[in-house]
């Protein structure tokens, strides 16, 4: 059965590839499994139906069978246990890349989310300036190490994984910070993520929900 994803009928950066959906779309892509997706309004992922779904009132979902999953993590690691091509077969290499699943979630990404919304959630707020080169701080201890763990690699253990599907997505959260131009060998590492097929096919899909052209329009390239 074709699994239905959820994603933003209107997605406020305009299909520029930061809404999770785009998680589980660059993972279904990698292992080659077609997928429908149902756009929601914002007021429709706060109803009843939608919350049925995800308790959070969020996006995305993914519905397959009687299945239905929440959560961009817990996703993607379903379609990587079922398919081959995210996870790696020996068990320890397996489970390495669902470490840094997990760290891509709750060590990276936290910080720069924190520093993502500050503007919204605090910008009017006399101590905001004063804050702000902290929330900075922070992102930039977490891509010191990153950036010291990865070195010269390609990837973050071995072969491309669900680990740097994930890794690369939340480190694409801080185009416009000017943060990750401070290190080269990220900026590298997230220009490989973005090079595959897999990745442009999923953005190009994202974004045609704005442009109304779908991808087999827009080939490879978008
Ligand atoms: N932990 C959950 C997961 O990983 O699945 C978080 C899901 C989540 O944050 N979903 C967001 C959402 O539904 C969309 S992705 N928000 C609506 C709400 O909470 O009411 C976050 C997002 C949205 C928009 C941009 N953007 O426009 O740049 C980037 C990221």
């Amino acid at each position: 059965m074709t699994p239905t994803i959820t994603a933003f009928e209107s997605s406020p950066d305009r299909g520029r590839g930061l809404a999770r959906d785009m998680r589980v779309r660059w993972a279904l892509e990698e292992v080659g499994q077609p997928y429908q997706v149902r756009l929601v309004s914002f007021r429709e992922m706060k109803e009843p139906a939608h919350l049925a779904l995800h308790p959070f009132g969020q996006i995305p979902t993914y519905q397959e069978h009687d299945l239905a999953l929440f959560e961009t993590g817990a996703i993607v690691f379903h379609i990587a246990q079922r398919h081959p091509g995210l996870l790696p077969s020996d068990a320890k290499a397996r489970a390495r890349a669902i470490t840094w699943m997990f760290a891509a979630l709750n060590t990276v990404e936290p910080p720069i989310v924190e520093l993502e919304q500050a503007p919204y959630a605090e910008g009017e707020k006399p101590w905001f300036e004063e804050r702000l080169p902290m929330l900075e701080d922070r992102v930039r201890v977490r891509l010191d190490q990153l950036s010291a763990r990865l070195g010269e690699a390609e990837w973050l253990d071995g072969a491309f994984s669900a680990g740097d599907l994930l890794m690369v997505l939340v480190l694409r959260r801080l185009e416009g910070s000017g943060i990750l131009e401070g290190y080269p060998s990220l900026c590298a590492y997230v220009a490989r993520g973005e090079a595959r097929p897999a990745y442009q096919r999923a953005f190009a899909d994202q974004l045609a929900v704005f442009t109304g052209k779908a991808s087999a329009d827009l080939g490879a390239t978008a």
